[in-house]
């Protein structure tokens, strides 16, 4: 038998709260290091759950694994996705509060396979709804739709999600699900028509091309051949050895029909055209005047019944300002064409968004409650960091802070409820990054607004010395002039430096303008106005032609977006999904101590357990610890029959545990130190290794 000490050593504890030095970063990282070696990616922070991507299927997922968890405590069992998904549907049908999961982690850390898991446990477990049986298929269903229009190939993830996703699933009184809605957060349209070295644009073109019959390639005057495509041949990377576009064609086409999308509705005119429309080169006549040499591209998106043929013929080389019309240089001409590409395709997704929500809406009564599911992009740091970096680590400073605020605030609460004295914690607000980024007026966003707005000539450089005169002397913002020499990396003159809570970021300022203004010629969007294309019409409608009104630049749009969801976090009950992945190279079994560290400290996981561990290390409920450690002592064993809160004394004084080391609350016991829990989980260990000293520390 071996004994309790070294099954501890070999796999680590279970929560972290229970680590004998819980401020030390590397008794962390060598607690995930060891439970990873042994295929344990889930360990808890006390109630979050920390989950390390094992990048291999591992035999937990199982319909049987679903039981196991089912209305079991979430502490007398292994860690585990199944542990949270339970505990906070148990949590609403008890408490009849709305619950959220918020699942954070880096690209490829393991985020949109933890939100399938989830839904797929409700839809296996919940009982369902006669008159909506089918509900949890389209819930389930949405995903792979949404993963052909919204996820791409990066260097990073083989599946990225390239927007952010919260979405909730109502549940009737009886628990069964009854809806869902779905909210989408700033997608990548950049890459409909560029993409690095190793990637690939939105998988459903290439699923399109490799997927589609003849007759429907011949209809939408496609070639099977990405390579035909200048929009996709930018990453030279056409296909991918770990996925197979034709078979998940099939996939996503059964999706929207189960989700319950018409033919017309499956979009496949409208993706065609986007690749048309990449396909749409352009001349200079000898006065410099643009034109189309492509005439055989314009006629196809005709065909294809998207866009009106002699319009975009006529108009792409335009430009129409204040009723002026003025024609377009070539640089000019692509950029509109790209714009007009980038918009087709983002108004889609919207549009694709709003149609899956419409299928899921709840068509029975009120009184349901709810647990959303948040999976957004975690905090990135590349080699280049542009505008969407910006607005990507902007949401995650804005999610520290609800992390920080809410946990603080259980924590809080537990104390009080419980009558014990509350302990106050020391840690780093990062309000002040979040008020330099969204100020008004002040903010990094204003400015860069207003810069867009100015009249006159602006450019990426003005922004970056009106960021200057505003915010030098900030202590998160540093830029070139500003750091006169004394900040340890080199910046170019086209870079400014946030200090982050996770860490120091350069953004470069190229392009932050033309991202912000996302502006479409007001000629094009005339055009698109007239498609033939009933979804296209809806997306391009005719008030946004006549109003003379500026629409929200897309930064504004993204923290009003973020505002609201921050609002829709704060109503309810959040739980935690921090994912981590543990190499670059997409491999099992490699755990790279240098990479791991990074995400520990930017998912503020060392904060979180400092401020779980502020008071005391461990609490239970006086039941549950009475039930299991009941033999160690005369009077408890083998029942208690007077009030728990005495029997735990006795218990407690029965095992010579000094005043410093515990307290007793109102409903749970609470222990100050870890090696105290140990001392006494090794005593059962002695006198009943049938119970199993593994069974709560090591699993
Ligand atoms: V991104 O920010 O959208 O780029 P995610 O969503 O965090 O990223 P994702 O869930 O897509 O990452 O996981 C990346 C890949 O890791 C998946 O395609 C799987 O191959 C692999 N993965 C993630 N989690 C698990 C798991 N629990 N079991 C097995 C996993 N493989
Ligand atoms: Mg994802």
């Amino acid at each position: 038998m071996e004994s309790s000490l070294t099954a501890r050593d070999r796999v680590g504890v279970q929560d972290f709260v229970l680590l004998e030095n819980y401020n030390s970063e590397a008794a962390f990282i060598e607690n995930l290091r060891r439970r990873f070696g042994e295929n344990l990616i889930y360990t808890y922070i006390g109630s979050v759950l920390v989950s390390v991507n094992p990048y291999k299927e591992l035999e937990i997922y199982s319909k049987q694994q679903m039981e196991r968890y089912r209305g079991v405590s979430f502490y007398e069992i292994s860690p585990h996705i199944y542990a949270v998904s339970d505990n906070t549907y148990r949590a609403m049908r008890t408490e009849r509060k709305d619950q959220c999961i918020l699942i954070s982690g880096e690209s490829g850390a393991g985020k949109t396979e933890a939100s399938k898991k989830i839904l797929l446990y409700y839809a296996v477990t919940c009982p369902t709804n006669d008159h909506m049986a089918t509900l949890g298929d389209r819930l389930l269903q949405s995903n792979p739709v949404l993963e052909a229009f919204g996820n791409a190939k990066t260097l990073r993830n083989d599946n990225s999600s390239r927007f952010g996703k919260y979405m909730d699933v109502q549940f009737d009184f009886r628990g069964a699900p009854v809806g869902g809605h779905i909210l989408n957060y700033l997608l990548e349209k950049s890459r409909v028509v560029h993409q690095n070295h190793g990637e690939r644009n939105f998988h459903i073109f290439y699923q399109l091309l490799d997927g589609g019959d003849n007759d429907l390639l011949t209809t939408l005057d496609l070639e099977r051949k990405p390579q035909n495509y200048h929009y996709l041949v930018k990453g030279n990377c056409p296909r991918l050895s770990s996925v197979s576009d034709k078979n998940n064609w099939k996939v996503v086409m059964k999706a929207l029909s189960v989700i319950g999308f018409t033919e017309e509705e499956k979009l496949l005119n409208i993706i065609a055209s986007v690749l048309h429309l990449g396909n749409t080169q352009f001349g200079e006549g000898e006065e410099g005047e643009t034109y189309i040499t492509t005439e055989t591209q314009i006629t196809n998106l005709a065909k294809v019944r998207t866009v009106p043929l002699v319009l975009l013929g006529v108009q792409i080389c335009k430009n129409t300002c204040k009723k002026m019309i003025s024609p377009l240089d070539f640089e000019q001409a692509v950029s509109a064409r790209d714009a007009l590409a980038k918009a087709v395709y983002g108004r889609t997704f919207t549009w694709l968004v709003e149609k899956i929500n419409q299928s899921l809406a709840l068509k029975v009564g009120k009184g349901c409650s709810v647990i959303g599911l948040l999976d957004i992009y975690g905090f990135e740091v590349l080699q280049h960091n542009s505008f969407e970096q910006f607005c990507i680590n902007y949401c995650n400073e804005k999610l520290q802070q609800l992390f920080i605020e809410l946990t603080l605030r259980s924590e809080q609460e537990e104390y009080e409820t419980e009558g014990i004295a509350w302990e106050t914690v020391q840690y780093f607000d990062n309000k002040i990054i979040c008020d330099l980024i969204e100020e008004k007026h002040k903010g990094i966003i204003s400015i860069l607004d207003e810069e867009c707005l100015r009249p006159g000539e602006t450019c990426d450089v003005s922004f970056l010395e009106k960021l200057e005169d505003t915010l030098g002397g900030h202590p998160h913002f540093v830029t070139h002039k500003l750091a006169n020499g004394k900040t340890r990396r080199v910046m170019s003159r086209e870079e400014f430096r946030l200090l982050h809570y996770a860490g120091e970021v350069n953004y470069n300022i190229n392009g932050f303008l033309d991202k912000n203004n996302d502006l479409l010629n007001r000629n094009l969007k005339e055009v698109m106005c007239q498609s033939d294309n009933q979804i296209l019409s809806h997306c391009f409608r005719r008030e946004e032609v006549i109003d003379q009104k500026r629409p929200e630049m897309a930064a504004t749009q993204f923290k009003n977006s973020l505002t609201k969801l921050m609002e829709i976090l704060m109503s309810k009950e959040p739980s935690y999904v921090r994912c981590i992945k543990p190499n670059d190279a997409k491999q099992p079994g490699r755990f790279d101590e240098v990479l791991v560290r990074h995400q520990v400290k930017y998912l503020g996981l060392m904060e979180n357990l400092r401020v779980r561990r502020a008071g005391f290390a461990y609490r239970r409920r006086f039941e549950a610890f009475l039930q299991r450690y009941k033999p160690l002592c005369p009077e408890t064993w083998p029942n208690w029959h007077g009030r728990l809160a005495d029997g735990v004394s006795a218990l407690v004084n029965h095992l010579g545990y000094k005043a410093e080391e515990y307290k007793l609350g109102r409903s749970k016991i609470f222990i100050r130190f870890p090696k105290t829990l140990f001392t006494t989980e090794d005593a059962l260990e002695a006198k009943k290794p049938d119970i199993g000293a593994s069974l709560i520390l090591c699993y």
